[in-house]
């Protein structure tokens, strides 16, 4: 049986890095990844049949715990009917349906099959709709790695230290515009200079690019104030956020309507799912109705909508949020006691069933703040935890995500492990 070193010397060979996507390369925290060959519930198994409680969830879609039933069940009886058509199915707007119950603001929709493209998309119809050219997102925050997205990002550009990558145009760059989070007066004073210019703000509402920041009160009211008086488009990027903090997301959760949201990772239950959507006078400059051009392949594949509207039926259930909320509440209390009893300053949120954990006494607003965690007691806790069975994201810029499989043994588990694992910090 190949162990997973093996394995990464051996795909480094055909692919660039050993990986399809760089934040999975532990080039963060060092050490080789590892290589998973399958997962159930809030378990992942490793190349060599090691077993690890999963707190990465693929990063966030894997809310019902992995290889859910209702999930297979909904794939293997979509694939009987063949994979993908190219051509309109129902099953398409059966998912539209679902997806509008919960976000209401979503008067129209388009599906398609990453949460990159969704922001692209997104951005590319603000500008269409205002004919204005310029973007404003905020510093940390990661949307995907389409090129006007691609300045001071979060996630993996800013773990590697490229938040504005190489290769972006710098004609491109300069019309898109950073704040720090959570600074309003930032953004008032932008809007004085700028406000007439801009195309749209997009903006996590619950960032968790810097790992998990959450907005103060009154910072996203006032962005969407701002916005309404100078005809700027607002974008909730909940690809993240979307049914993870809450049913229908951070927008449901703090009652504030944004123009365009956009939506990935738990909408495709684990497939391969993206959309955006808003107000339908926006979204009627789409092709075919208006000007704005936007397609793909695989947008609104029969499959993929399938595993996404069986987990949107799980997470529906009554209890389902309360029960995951309260797990995750009591994981984020239990590592900050043992990180107290260790003497180890460390500061903790979370929503719903994302987390995020900082060693930094706290608070943490911004990614300055972020950025001032101690990095190596994260890579001592991170590489602790996983010899100790317990998968954290290989990032202290990524929050983590609780599926509804994680229960009370899982939870003494990781306890037990933190506890051993926070006392050999010094
Ligand atoms: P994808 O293109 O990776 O499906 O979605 C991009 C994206 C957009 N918006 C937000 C708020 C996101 O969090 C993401 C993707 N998140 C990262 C993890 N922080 C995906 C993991 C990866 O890049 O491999």
């Amino acid at each position: 049986m190949p162990t997973s070193q093996q394995l990464f010397e051996r795909a480094s060979l055909s692919i660039a890095g050993g990986v399809n996507s760089p934040v999975r390369a532990f080039r963060a925290v060092g050490g080789t990844p590892v290589f998973f060959s399958r997962a159930h519930g809030p378990f992942l198994y490793d190349a060599e049949g090691r077993e690890y409680i999963d707190y990465v969830g693929s990063w966030g879609p894997m809310i019902a715990g992995h290889a859910n039933p209702d999930v297979l069940d909904a794939v293997r009886a979509a694939i009987s009917h063949g994979l993908s058509f190219g051509a309109p199915t129902a099953i398409e707007t059966d998912m539209a349906e679902r997806v509008r119950e919960l976000f209401p603001s979503m008067e129209r929709l388009r599906f398609c099959s990453s949460g990159t493209e969704a922001t692209m998309s997104a951005i590319r119809l603000a500008r269409g709709f205002t004919g204005r050219d310029t973007i404003v997102k905020f510093e940390g925050c990661y949307h995907g790695h389409s090129d006007s997205l691609l300045v001071k990002a979060g996630s993996g550009a800013l773990t590697f230290g490229v938040p504005s990558s190489p290769g972006v145009p710098a004609d491109l760059a300069k019309h898109t515009l950073n704040l720090p989070f959570n600074d309003l007066q930032a953004a008032e004073q932008l809007f004085q200079t700028h406000g007439e210019q801009l195309a749209c703000v997009i903006i996590e509402p619950i960032t968790g690019n810097m790992n998990m920041v959450l907005p103060e009160p009154g910072f996203l009211e006032g962005l969407r104030a701002l916005c309404d008086r100078a005809g700027v488009v607002l974008i909730f990027d909940e690809v993240m956020t979307g049914f993870r903090v809450a049913p229908g997301g951070a927008q449901g959760l703090y009652g504030i309507q944004p123009d365009l949201t956009c939506l990935g990772k738990i909408i495709g239950g684990g497939m391969p799912v993206g959309a955006f959507g808003g107000r339908q006078a926006i979204m009627d400059q789409l092709a075919p109705l208006g000007p704005v051009y936007q397609a793909g392949t695989l947008s609104g594949n029969p499959v993929a909508m399938a595993a996404g509207i069986a987990t949107l039926t799980v997470l529906s259930r009554p209890g389902f949020f309360d029960q995951l909320s309260a797990t995750t509440t009591a994981f984020v209390e239990g590592i900050l006691e043992a990180a107290r009893d260790a003497g180890i300053p460390m500061a903790g949120v979370s929503q719903g069933g994302m987390f995020g954990l900082f060693f930094h006494p706290g608070p943490v607003r911004c990614l300055t703040d972020v950025m001032a965690a101690n990095e190596a007691h994260f890579k001592a806790f991170f590489h602790g935890m996983l010899a100790e069975g317990v998968y954290l994201a290989p990032s202290l810029y990524e929050a983590g995500f609780v599926s509804s499989t994680h229960g009370p043994a899982e939870l003494e588990r990781t306890f037990n492990a933190a506890r051993k694992v926070l006392a050999t910090l010094s």
